[in-house]
């Protein structure tokens, strides 16, 4: 996940401190140069000062005297040169340290963005949230003084944050929370043909079952060929209700009779799985408000391919606008080298992400989190 974008980051972050070490180097040089020449003076001064000036072979004994009257004079003079010397050197961490940092212009942001924009874009992140982690970039980075040793640390924190700040999460335990003060909860799930639905509800009474809550399942998929016998197969093997009609049955009459017989056996949850089609069309948006309407779910989860990319990150935006979604799970995220719609289908939709789907077994669901998501991409 996250392969070239990772890629290009580390590239940006290293760029940029390259060019900031290479301006701090020569402004360091130039003041070691400075510093060095000033040292050679004084050394210079110090050598005239004792040997005084270049005798004269013909040089008067009062002359010899006098001079060395001066050299004790000057010699007395010498213990302050050293401590100026001494004094310069006390303040030389000072002077290093203003010399070596650097202040983040709104250039260094461009240059990190135009990295990275081309490597957002091209993994499927949409332009909006392309446009959102550069101005949070300018805001949390510019005029930010960072020191030489610091401001790759710095860099990567901000660019981290800007990215954990464009995605939304649903915590596991809130979710858990939220099913525990209903009975029964009933969850709605919704999602194109093939985007994992069926599957990622299998994973979902699993980790439901751990946590002690007893699930009814409604085969509300009457539309493909094989999807009854699909899911009963997860609900025989995971030891969950089933309530299921036949094919070409009314969808929202098999949800009503699951939540009924949840209501009879007081179970803690009813999921509805539902059926998709290859796009999403004016029969199958109908018959999913008729199923919402009737079965009034708690929590609407849209499915989302995350192979898909915008794809993804399209439709969420249309059953949210026809249907009402209240968070989404993202599938196939094992097999997703670019990660696009994971960065941008809550900026976009302004809807959590629970979990992702990262296999096809039924513990391969791994709740979301933000920061971890930003820590990968940046690690
Ligand atoms: N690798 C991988 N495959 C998945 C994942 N979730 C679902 N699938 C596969 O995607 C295909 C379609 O899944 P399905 O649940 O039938 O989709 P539905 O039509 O939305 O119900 C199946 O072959 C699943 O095994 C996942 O997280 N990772
Ligand atoms: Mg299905």
């Amino acid at each position: 996940m996250f392969d070239f974008i990772k890629k290009k980051l580390k590239e940006s972050i290293n760029s940029i401190q390259h060019r900031l070490a290479k301006e701090e180097q020569d402004e360091q040089k130039e003041v070691e140069t400075k510093e060095f020449r000033e040292q050679v003076d004084e050394i210079k001064q110090e050598k005239q000062i004792i040997e005084g000036k270049p005798e004269k072979k013909s040089a008067e004994k009062s002359h010899a005297e006098e001079k060395h009257k001066n050299n004790a004079d000057k010699h007395e003079e010498r213990p302050g040169t050293k401590k100026e010397i001494k004094n310069a050197k006390e303040h030389a961490p000072e002077k290093k340290k203003r010399i070596l940092s650097h202040k983040i212009t709104s250039e260094d942001i461009a240059s990190i963005y135009g990295d990275i924009k081309e490597a957002l874009l091209e993994n499927n992140v949409a332009m909006e949230v392309a446009m959102a982690i550069h101005k949070d970039l300018e805001e949390s980075l510019i005029g930010k003084e960072v020191s030489f040793l610091s401001n790759k640390k710095e860099v990567e924190t901000a660019i981290k944050k800007s990215i954990s700040d464009v995605m939304f999460e649903y915590s596991s335990d809130r979710f858990l929370s939220d099913i525990r003060r209903k009975k029964p909860y009933i969850i709605l799930f919704i999602g194109v043909n093939g985007a994992g639905k069926t599957t990622t509800l299998a994973k979902l009474i699993n980790f439901l079952q751990k946590n002690n809550l007893r699930v009814v399942v409604s085969a509300s998929d009457t539309f493909r060929a094989a999807s009854i016998e699909q899911v009963e197969i997860h609900t025989k093997k995971l030891g969950a209700k089933l309530i299921k009609h036949n094919y070409g049955a009314d969808p929202a009459a098999v949800a009503f009779d699951a939540i009924k017989h949840a209501h009879s056996e007081n179970a803690d949850v009813v999921m509805i799985d539902t059926a998709g089609r290859s796009d999403i069309n004016k029969n199958l948006i109908e018959e999913l408000k008729k199923v919402k309407r009737v079965s009034k779910p708690d929590l609407t989860i849209f499915i989302g391919d995350a192979l898909t990319g915008n794809d993804a990150v399209n439709q969420a935006r249309i059953f949210d606008k026809e249907v009402g979604i209240d968070t989404v799970i993202l599938s196939k995220a094992d097999v997703d080298k670019k990660g696009g719609a994971i960065l941008s289908i809550s900026y976009v939709t302004k809807k959590p992400i629970l979990f992702l789907g990262t296999g096809q077994g039924y513990e391969d669901l791994v709740p979301f989190s933000k920061e971890r998501t930003a820590e990968f991409i940046l690690s």
